[in-house]
């Protein structure tokens, strides 16, 4: 306990620099859903639905909005931090290469590092423009709760994370989200779906590398577990604040990358849903 305890203040350390922010008084005063601050935002989808193509969508018709993309290059390429003699980073290797060459091995390393990559990004002070903004609203793709609701519970259900490593992950999540809860508020999360053959059929069209492996099996699960938590809600979730958070479902199993008639419906579903937030 005492350890985690030290971890919790060198963290808050680490993000001091929110005191910075005009807004961080609001913010941490404000519970969920109260009147103030941005409107706070997560895409969730399946590997490979069109969450980045999305999110560019949102750019271009909501310059006004901070978008925070999922930081998939710095899994791609783990950098050390430098020695005291050069302070030169060295790469350590490809974490999301690694998890899918050996599941087992690999998961849970990659479910310390995803979750540490999106808490910094979601504990990020507010950016200036979105200070400035009438209607400010944050979206990030995906987020600290799609972490452990869809990938590492799948992982553990379909024996990639061990039941000691799963129950060492949900302890220092719980623990680590409570502990952050009044920073880490979500006030929507816009969920697109398309069937697993769909998005196969995307994920064999943007031809990651890490990804040429992936089977439509795993896929189905992950469909499976996004239907649970964001449709039936049947997913059991620890966090009282998840309970209530609004989920507009987006079905883009038609290509919407080229269509514009498509991406003006969505853009409409979107400003309807984060108006009544
Ligand atoms: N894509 C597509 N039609 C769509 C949306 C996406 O063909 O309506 C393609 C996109 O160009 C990319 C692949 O599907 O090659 C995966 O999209 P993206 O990277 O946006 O998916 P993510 O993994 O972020 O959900
Ligand atoms: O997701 C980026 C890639 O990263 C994709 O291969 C899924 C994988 N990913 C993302 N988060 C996790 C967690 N927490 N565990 C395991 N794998 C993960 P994309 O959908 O392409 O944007
Ligand atoms: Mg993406």
């Amino acid at each position: 306990m005492a350890a985690s305890r030290l971890f919790v203040s060198r963290l808050r350390a680490r993000f001091s620099s929110m005191a910075n922010s005009p807004l961080e008084g609001a913010l941490s005063s404000r519970g969920l859903h109260a009147g103030l601050g941005p409107r706070r935002l997560s895409v969730e989808g399946n590997i490979a639905v069109g969450k980045s193509t999305f999110v560019k969508l949102l750019t271009k018709t909501y310059p006004e909005w901070h978008i925070a993309t999922e930081p998939v290059a710095t899994w791609q390429d783990i950098q050390a931090a430098g020695t005291q003699k050069a302070c030169i980073a060295q790469s350590l290797g490809n974490l999301l290469d690694m998890m899918y060459r050996e599941p087992a091995r690999w998961s849970y390393t990659f479910q310390t590092f995803s979750f540490m990559s999106r808490l910094k990004v979601q504990l990020e002070p507010f950016p200036k423009k979105l200070l400035q903004a009438k209607k400010p609203v944050q979206i990030f793709e995906r987020s600290v709760y799609s972490d452990r609701y869809i990938f590492a519970k799948n992982l553990f259900e379909n024996g990639s994370l061990s039941d000691i490593e799963w129950h060492i992950y949900q302890d220092w999540h719980s623990f680590l989200l409570q502990e952050f809860a009044s920073q880490l508020t979500l006030h929507g999360f816009i969920y697109l779906q398309a069937t697993p053959q769909v998005c196969l059929k995307r994920l064999y069209r943007r031809a990651r590398e890490e990804e040429k492996g992936i089977e439509l099996a795993y896929l189905q699960q992950l469909h499976g577990q996004h239907e649970a938590w964001l449709v039936h809600k049947t997913t059991k979730l620890h966090f009282e604040t998840l309970l209530n958070i609004p989920v507009l479902v987006l079905d883009v199993s038609d290509d919407f990358s080229e269509e514009v008639t498509k991406q003006e419906e969505l853009m409409r579903k979107v400003d309807t849903f984060v108006k009544n937030l």
